[in-house]
This record gives structure tokens, sequence and C-alpha cells, in this order.
């Protein structure tokens, strides 16, 4: 749902959620206060929808996530990388699953969520879409992809929804640990030879654009920033955000002393900020679309993954049944 321009969030549609004026007065104020919301308390309809959009969506991308990285666990240059490359996709595992969690706490089961993904009618972050042909892949999706990541979900530990904000704050330390490591990969390799600097920087050449898209569209064509910054949801706008994390990144690329694909990034003395050139929204909306390099085969190999994974939620459920009819039998003993 979308609100018109400056209509306050209290005087919205109160939905199936019911709602009297004294709960839709108590959800304004702690809006108001910049205070938190938790699963038990009241809230409207539509505020519970637009988290669990972002939040499903920001699981599924850690997901997803992990597949463009795990092409690399088998080939990484040696055992120490290999570690390290397998204990990041396993954190991305474990970010999933906290925000598939928080999700939860808004009433919408597991499956579902699974269902929406595996069959494509879910959102995940477009940068996955991606293929990651060279170890200098894995540098900068560290650099890039989590750099932007970090930008964008630092301001999310201050979401106004409690499991959201609670579970952003554990994932953004390992986020942290993680753009370090592809700062260190890239760094590694721009110390190298002649033919591992060429990698690093067609690497970057790749990743940049398709990192600047992972903050979403422009201002200007973004439906949902709005409504979700009054509800303390977002913080700040996808501009804003993409400009900070190039802000950012100019320091250090000057470090690597990789070039960032980007001509018209300049330094402008009177905003303090780098100006930079326009993307290619085109091949955004192409990705959004289905159309991009690898979107069938990553839904294709999740799918088989979670069909995989079947006999595992089976024994589960076989083992919280025996457990139930023990917990039954000695009831029935005691009775
Ligand atoms: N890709 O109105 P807005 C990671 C959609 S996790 C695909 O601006 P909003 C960790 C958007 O959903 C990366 N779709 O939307 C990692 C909406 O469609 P809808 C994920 C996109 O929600 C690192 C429509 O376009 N991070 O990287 C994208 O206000 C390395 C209009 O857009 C999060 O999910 C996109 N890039 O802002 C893992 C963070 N951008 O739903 C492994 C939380 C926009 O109306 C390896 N999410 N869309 O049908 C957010 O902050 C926000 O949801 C945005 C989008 C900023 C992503």
């Amino acid at each position: 749902m979308s609100l018109a321009e400056g209509t306050a969030p209290g005087r919205m549609d109160r939905g199936a959620a019911g709602g009297d004026d004294a709960e839709m007065a108590r959800f304004d104020e702690i809006m108001a206060a910049d205070g938190r919301i938790e699963p038990t308390d009241w809230m409207p309809d539509a505020y519970r929808r637009a988290l669990v959009r972002q939040i499903s969506q920001h699981a599924h991308s850690e997901i997803i996530g992990m597949q463009p990285e795990g092409n690399w666990i088998g080939r990484a240059p040696s055992l120490k990388r290999k570690a390290i490359l397998m204990a990041k996709v396993q954190d991305e595992a474990g970010h999933g699953l906290y925000l598939y969690s928080a999700a939860q706490t808004l009433g919408t089961d597991r499956d579902t969520m699974f269902e929406q993904l595996i069959t494509g009618k879910a959102r995940y972050s477009s940068i996955f879409n991606y293929f990651t042909p060279t170890w200098a892949d894995m540098g900068s999706i560290g650099w890039l992809v989590d750099g932007a990541a970090i930008c964008n979900q630092v301001p999310l530990c201050r979401a106004s929804y409690g499991p959201y904000g609670r579970a952003m704050v554990r994932i953004c330390k390992e986020e942290s640990f993680h753009q370090r490591q592809g700062f260190e990969i890239l760094l590694a390799l721009m110390r190298g030879t002649d033919a591992q600097r060429e990698m690093a920087q067609e690497s970057v050449n790749r990743w940049y654009g398709p990192a600047l898209m992972m903050f979403g569209p422009p201002d200007a064509d973004s439906p949902n920033s709005q409504q979700s910054m009054a509800w303390n949801i977002k913080r700040f706008s996808n501009d804003e955000l993409r400009q900070r994390f190039v802000d950012m990144l100019v320091p250090q690329a000057e470090v690597l002393g990789i070039t960032l694909p980007d001509p018209a990034i300049a330094w402008n003395e009177e905003r303090q900020s780098y100006d930079l050139g326009d993307l290619d929204w085109t091949e955004f909306h192409e990705v959004l679309a289905g159309r991009g390099q690898a979107n069938a085969e990553r839904i294709e190999r999740r799918r088989e993954a979670h069909e995989g994974g079947e006999w595992v939620r089976e024994a589960a459920r076989a083992y919280a049944r025996k457990q139930a009819e023990a917990a039954d039998a000695a009831e029935a003993q005691v009775a």
C-alpha cells in the first residue's frame, strides 16, 4: 500500500487488523517517539505487509546469495581461502535464518516464503543474478556487495520492528568481516602479477554498477521508500545510501590501486561528496523481470536444494511426533 504524500501514518486504512482508535493512537505514538513495535503489539495491516515484504526479500537474498560464492568453495586458491569462504557462506545461511525467523513473528510461515521463492514469485536482490567466472569475483563480492549491504543495513539496526532491528545488529557485525575479507582478496591480487591485477580490475568493472543498483531504483522511481521511512523501517532513501557508498568506496579504491569504472566520478567541493554518472537502469529492470544472467539457474538450484532436503524435514517431523507421543504417554501415566 502507498500513502498520499504528507499523509500521517495514523491516517491510514487499518485493514483486517481492525484496531480501535486507542490502538491506532498508541501505534502512532510509538512511531513519533521512534520507539519499537514488538510481535505481540497491535499494528496496522499495511505496516505488517511492508515488513513481511522487505524482511522476506532480504532473507531470500541471503539464501540465494550463497550460490555465487558457493561456486568457488571447491576452487579457492588455498586451504586458508577455502576455510574463510566456507565460513562466509555459512554466515549468509545464518543471516537468512534470522531473517526468516523475524518474518515468521509477523505471522507468515516459512513454508509459504520458501514456496514463493522456489516458484519465482518472490523477489531477492538483483545482485545475485550475475555469474562469478573468476576468483577476483570473490574479492569484488566481499568489497562491493557486502560493502553495499553494510551501508544499506547499518541503518536497519534501528528499524522500528524489534525482531528485524535486533537481527540486523548481528548480521552487520558479520558483514563487516565479509567486506574486509573481500578487500583483502583484491589487495593480494593488486600486489601480485600483472595478470592478477588485470583480473581484479576486470572483476570490479563488472560488479561496480550492479552493486550500486542494490540500493534500489532512484528515489523518484521508488514507490515504497516514502512510507517505509515514515514508519522508521528505512532511515535513508535509496539515493542517499548509494551516495554514501560511493563516498566510502573512492578512497578505498585508491588504496587498492583500482579504478572505479565511472569516468564521471569527481569530488564536488560544494556538496562535500563525489558526483557520479548514471547507471544502466534498463539492465536493473531486465534482471528484476527474471532476464538476468543467472536468474533461472539460481531458482533451479534453490528448488533442487529444497527438494533434496525433504528427508531432513520429514525426519524432524517424525522426531517431533515421537516426542509428542512420549509426552502424552507420560501425562497419561500420571493421570
Ligand atoms: N533487487 O520502492 P523500492 C546482501 C524492488 S543482502 C531486487 O525502492 P524498497 C548480503 C523492490 O523490492 C541484499 N529488487 O523498494 C549478502 C520493490 O519491489 P516490490 C539484500 C529490488 O523496499 C552479501 C521495487 O523494486 N538486502 O547483500 C531491488 O523501499 C553477499 C521498488 O523499489 C536487503 O534486502 C534490488 N536491488 O527498497 C549475501 C536489505 N531494489 O517489493 C550474500 C533490505 C529494489 O514493491 C553475499 N531491503 N527492488 O515488488 C531494503 O533495504 C530495501 O528493500 C531495498 C529496496 C533498498 C532493497
